[in-house]
C-alpha cells in the first residue's frame, strides 16, 4: 500500500504549481464563436477559461461546445459561428479553486476536470491547476517512496 511519510503532499498550497493567468489562452464573453475556435485551434487546447476584460472568471468553453451549438438538423452550420457569442455557449458552473486552496482539494476535482481554473477571493482569475503538473507532482513523490 502506497503511504506518503507525511501529509505534506496534500497539504502542499496550490500556488507554487499553477500556470500563471498570461500565459493560459483564454476568450471573453462577447467574442464570436468563430474567434473562439481560432484561439482553441491554434493553442492546440481543446477547452480554455472564458474571462472578462477584467479579468474576471466567467466560464469555460470547449471545441465540442462550440460543435454542438452550430450543428444543424442535417449540417453544420459554420454561418453561426460570426454570429453567436461565447457567452451564449460557454459552461458556467465549473468548479474553480481559490489561490488558498491545497492539492487534497484539487485532486479531488482533477479526476473528472482536466484543468481547474484558480481565482483570488474576489473572482479575479489567477490562472490554471492542470491534470499534469498534479500527476508529475505525486509522481515525485511516489518515486520517493522507492
Ligand atoms: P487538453 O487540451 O485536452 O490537453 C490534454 C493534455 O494534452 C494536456 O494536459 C497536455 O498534456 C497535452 N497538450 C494538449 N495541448 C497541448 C499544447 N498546446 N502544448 C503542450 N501540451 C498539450 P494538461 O497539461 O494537464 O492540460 C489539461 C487541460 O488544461 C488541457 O486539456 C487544456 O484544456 C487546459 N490547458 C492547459 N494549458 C493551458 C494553457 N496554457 N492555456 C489554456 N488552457 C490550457
Amino acid at each position: 500500500m502506497i503511504s506518503f511519510e507525511s501529509k505534506d503532499v496534500l497539504n502542499t498550497k496550490i500556488m507554487d504549481y499553477i500556470i500563471p493567468g498570461e500565459k493560459v489562452a483564454h476568450v471573453q464573453p462577447g467574442n464570436n464563436l468563430e474567434h473562439a475556435l481560432l484561439v482553441l485551434t491554434k493553442s492546440g487546447y481543446t477547452a480554455i477559461p472564458v474571462l472578462d476584460e477584467k479579468f474576471k472568471l466567467e466560464g469555460l468553453i470547449s471545441s465540442p461546445m462550440i460543435t454542438e451549438a452550430i450543428l444543424g438538423l442535417e449540417r453544420i452550420e459554420f454561418e453561426k459561428l460570426e454570429d453567436m457569442r461565447v457567452e451564449e455557449v460557454m459552461s458556467k458552473d465549473q468548479p474553480h479553486l481559490t489561490v488558498n486552496d491545497h492539492f487534497r482539494k484539487a485532486l479531488g476535482l482533477l479526476i473528472n476536470h482536466p484543468f481547474l481554473c484558480v481565482t483570488d477571493e474576489e473572482g479575479a482569475f489567477q490562472g490554471i491547476l492542470t491534470r499534469r503538473v498534479i500527476l508529475k507532482h505525486l509522481n515525485y513523490h511516489v518515486d520517493q517512496l522507492s
